[in-house]
């Protein structure tokens, strides 16, 4: 155990250095970085533009529980503060999937409970979250709404308009630097 796909996004404050806290701190198990990209505010709260993009990590001594509390202290290192559902944050870290390695292959971690439910119930209808993904695991399938699929699909059926909003940026998390 374990491989996962952490999101990380961030809205206030000085964006690039919060999500560049997180390869700092996760750089030993770090599998895959992507780009950064601005996005649009998902879900209804009137906010800024986030920078948002995906990491791959393992670490074979650490299970999602661990993953998500790891995310937890990084997120209060950045002085992140518990507010509105889906309103701005410093920083937010989210497990959307887990892998765990078994002799035939890996396989993914399915949890129904509410505290860390994966994969991520949200995930294959965030483009912001999905963009950054293929870009990192353009095979990857995801399951969500009883149904498993290539992530490639899940984004072929949002919004166009959406899916546009999503903007690769120049900017780096200096994570081979
Ligand atoms: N996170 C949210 C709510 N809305 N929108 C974008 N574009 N990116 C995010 O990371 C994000 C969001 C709550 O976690
Ligand atoms: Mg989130
Ligand atoms: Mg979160």
């Amino acid at each position: 155990m374990s491989r996962v796909v952490l999101s990380i996004g961030s809205n206030l404050g000085d964006r690039l250095a919060h999500l560049r806290s997180v390869v700092e701190a996760l750089r030993p198990r770090l599998l895959a970085v992507s780009s950064v990209y601005s996005t649009p505010p998902w879900g209804g709260v009137p906010q800024q533009d986030y920078l948002n993009a995906v990491l791959v990590a393992e670490d074979p001594d650490l299970e999602p529980s661990d993953w998500l509390r790891l995310g937890q202290q990084l997120e209060q290192a950045a002085e992140r503060v518990r507010e509105v559902r889906w309103g701005a944050r410093t920083l937010d870290v989210d497990v959307v999937w887990a892998g765990q390695r078994r002799r035939d292959g890996e396989m993914a971690v399915r949890s129904s409970d509410p505290t860390l439910t994966l994969p991520h119930p949200q995930a294959h209808n965030r483009a912001f979250v999905l963009v950054p993904w293929l870009e990192l695991e353009p095979e990857a399938e995801l399951e969500a709404a009883g149904a498993r699929r290539p992530l490639r699909d899940w984004l072929a059926a949002l919004d166009t308009g959406e899916v546009a909003g999503v903007r690769r940026t120049e900017l780096t998390l200096g994570w081979l630097s």
